[in-house]
């Protein structure tokens, strides 16, 4: 892992309907995340926030059923553009949430730096919805099929191309609430998904070692996307969409420890803390733990 992080805070809601998980980015920061990763010797540099426009601030000119269109590709175009300068100065960089419609920028300014990156997502959910096949019209459940090259330009487009990641290179982990539109895209595009049967089934050492095999073989670099729903709700309840029945933080420790030790992981983002409807702090100090465990650091 690189010594020198970037830590770029995301304060945005437009993803979604929920108010309150634009203050993830302020309730990670004080959880302790800086100091946190000083402690284990990295050198961190917080960017501070990109700027996020309050919802319809920008003229809508586009005829669509996706909420808040407009600022979330003008939001996804600048947070794509900073992440690309911390990869360009050789900086791993560290994307706190704000809800998951940001992982189109991150992942439009991420991609365009390796051939062939590999995606974790770590989630309830798939976030393969387009304005066809979405429930909600949020764009929160949309930005891994917009990563795909799948759904509104808008969004696809972001960063000058389409196509970010390849669904071989993609690998789904705590699923437990797929849409119809969803499931098809899945089975369509052969995406490799871990739900939670089978990290009930084989346990989650095995998942993250078949995951490990399976992305290091073939890409050449790893970008972890980790909503705090992928979590169970007991364990991270700070969150706009949860789920019953999800992965444990203890499991999740040791997917992060896991991850730290293969050493493929090249960018990450943490999102979707949401402080109002957080007991005390706790999902974004869960949020904390595990990038303190991604990065390496050790019980002993
Ligand atoms: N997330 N599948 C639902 C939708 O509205 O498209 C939920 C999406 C949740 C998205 O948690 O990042
Ligand atoms: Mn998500
Ligand atoms: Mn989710
Ligand atoms: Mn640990």
């Amino acid at each position: 892992m690189k010594k020198d992080i970037t830590i770029i805070g995301v304060p945005m809601d437009l993803g979604q309907t929920r108010r309150g998980v634009d203050m993830g980015p302020s309730a990670i920061r004080y959880a302790g995340i800086v100091e946190r990763l000083e402690d284990i010797n990295y050198n961190v540099q917080d960017f501070g926030d990109i700027e996020i426009a309050r919802p319809g601030t920008i003229e809508e000119t586009i005829e669509t059923n996706l909420k808040n269109l407009q600022e979330v590709s003008t939001a996804s175009e600048k947070l794509a553009d900073t992440v690309s300068n911390v990869i360009q100065e050789n900086r791993f960089p560290l994307v706190l949430g704000g809800d998951h419609s940001i992982a189109i920028g991150s992942l439009a300014g991420i991609a365009k730096h390796y051939e062939n990156l590999g995606v974790i997502w770590y989630d309830a959910h798939g976030d393969l919805n387009t304005a066809d096949t979405s429930p909600s019209g949020n764009i929160h459940g949309m930005p891994l099929a917009a990563s795909l090259g799948i759904g509104h330009e808008s969004l696809t487009g972001i960063g000058g191309y389409e196509q970010k990641v390849k669904p071989e290179n993609i690998v789904i982990i705590g699923a437990r609430s797929l849409d119809e539109g969803e499931k098809e895209l899945i089975k369509e595009r052969g995406i490799k998904v871990y739900t939670m049967h089978e990290i009930d089934r084989i346990g989650m050492t095995r998942v993250m070692e078949e995951t490990i095999e399976y992305l290091s073989k073939k890409t050449d670099g790893v970008h972890l996307s980790l909503d705090l729903d992928g979590l169970d709700p007991l364990d991270a309840p700070g969150v706009g969409t949860p789920v019953l029945g999800g992965i444990s933080y203890r499991e999740s420790h040791l997917a992060m420890e896991m991850l730290a030790e293969s050493q493929i992981i090249t960018s990450a983002e943490f999102v979707e803390v949401n402080p109002i409807l957080d007991e005390r702090n706790k999902t974004a100090t869960v949020a904390v733990a595990l990038m303190g465990s991604l990065f390496g650091e050790k019980l002993l």
